[in-house]
């Protein structure tokens, strides 16, 4: 009886694991089977955006300054750092010929001071910006004129009053030194069309620096836009009534850079939201969704003040110390340490003759 129990009770452990290695495999299945959709939704999703979206007028010329910025900064015994900074925010146009289009919250700020703390750090910046938004070294514009920083001597001789001389010496040299040690491309964009298609074009010219190449992706993008084919050629009439608009989702072109654009490239997204109680989920999800490296999750109401900084085993807040300091300096700083860690455990290098 004793060894009919025994008998008995194995089988029942062995049934148990056995049913319990079934769902381990089935959940497994399930798990790999869902992300491989998604890529797969994603990778489609960008394939007929592209196929679909307006051509760039002058993605010629950018892939040529791209070559020769590539080409410039590769050379030289030490691979330098290369990273691409994205700044403000996409438009979605609702007519070809546009009048009206929707935008995407972003002055383009974070985006120019990041960029001359990367130049400082030691690295090429390709900044790919809003047309209009702030720029690198001149960030008091647009919102100031420049005519206010000027003023005409007797002799009608250009000249910079005394209060702002410090600052405009300083800018100055800084972007020449930048401009002239081949450190900085800027490429503007407007639409979010223009902006993925630029943004496939850094990617792939800049993967053969491998690890040593950054995204540093701070651009307010749209999630939703009009298909080109299917939007009005003309200004849309307002005497026909209330307007009815069906907007398609923006293909998540995040999973793509990193898995085929630049798969070796260091990843930065950044999170807006205006809601406190999500905003570190959000930033969670994206890390595991699109396999970012780090999240810079910020909140809309002290974006500028604070942000935190996600990565898989880390959530660090960083906190501008007065309102004289940019908090990019500390981003930067604690960002460039995080991709040297990344360089150190990679094994790639790189590759670009
Ligand atoms: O450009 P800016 O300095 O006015 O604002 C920066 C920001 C809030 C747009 C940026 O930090 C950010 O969160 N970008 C991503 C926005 C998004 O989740 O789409």
């Amino acid at each position: 009886f004793l060894f009919l129990v025994f008998v008995f009770f194995v089988d029942l452990l062995s049934d148990k694991r056995e049913i319990g290695d079934k769902v381990v495999i089935l959940l497994q299945f399930k798990m790999d089977s869902t992300e491989a959709s998604m890529n797969e939704m994603d990778r489609s999703g960008a394939k007929s955006f592209f196929q679909t979206a307006p051509p760039l007028k002058n993605g010629h010329l950018i892939s040529e300054k791209l070559k020769d910025f590539v080409r410039r900064n590769s050379e030289g015994v030490a691979p330098r750092g290369i990273v691409c900074v994205t700044s403000g925010g996409t438009t979605v146009p609702l007519e070809q010929r546009c009048v009206r289009y929707i935008d995407n919250f972003s002055s383009g700020h974070r985006g120019a001071a990041s960029t001359e703390y990367f130049v400082k750090a030691g690295y090429a910046v390709i900044f790919v910006h809003r047309r209009g938004s702030y720029q690198p070294y001149c960030r008091y514009l647009p919102e100031d004129s420049f005519l206010d920083f000027v003023q005409l001597d007797e002799e009608s001789n250009i000249q910079v009053p005394d209060a702002h001389a410090a600052t405009v010496r300083k800018a100055i040299r800084e972007y020449h030194k930048a401009v002239g040690e081949g450190l900085l491309l800027k490429l503007p964009f407007t639409t979010i069309f223009e902006y993925l298609q630029i943004l496939q074009l850094v990617a792939t010219s800049i993967n053969c620096f491998g690890c040593n190449s950054m995204f540093y992706l701070a651009a307010a993008v749209s999630d939703f836009y009009v298909p080109w084919e299917s939007m009005a050629k003309h200004k849309i009439q307002s005497a026909s009534g209330p307007l009815d608009m069906r907007l398609n989702q923006v293909p998540k072109t995040l999973s793509v850079l990193r898995k085929e654009w630049a798969p070796a490239a260091f990843c930065v997204s950044f999170k807006l939201e205006t809601d406190p109680d999500i905003l570190t989920q959000k930033a969670d999800a994206a890390l595991k969704k699109y396999g970012m490296h780090v999240v810079v999750a910020n909140l809309l109401a002290n974006y500028k003040e604070e942000v935190v900084v996600v990565t898989q085993n880390e959530k660090t807040t960083v906190r501008r110390n007065s309102t004289d300091e940019d908090l990019e300096k500390q981003l930067i700083g604690l960002l460039t340490e995080r991709h040297s860690d990344y360089i150190n455990q990679s094994g790639t290098q790189s590759n670009c003759q």
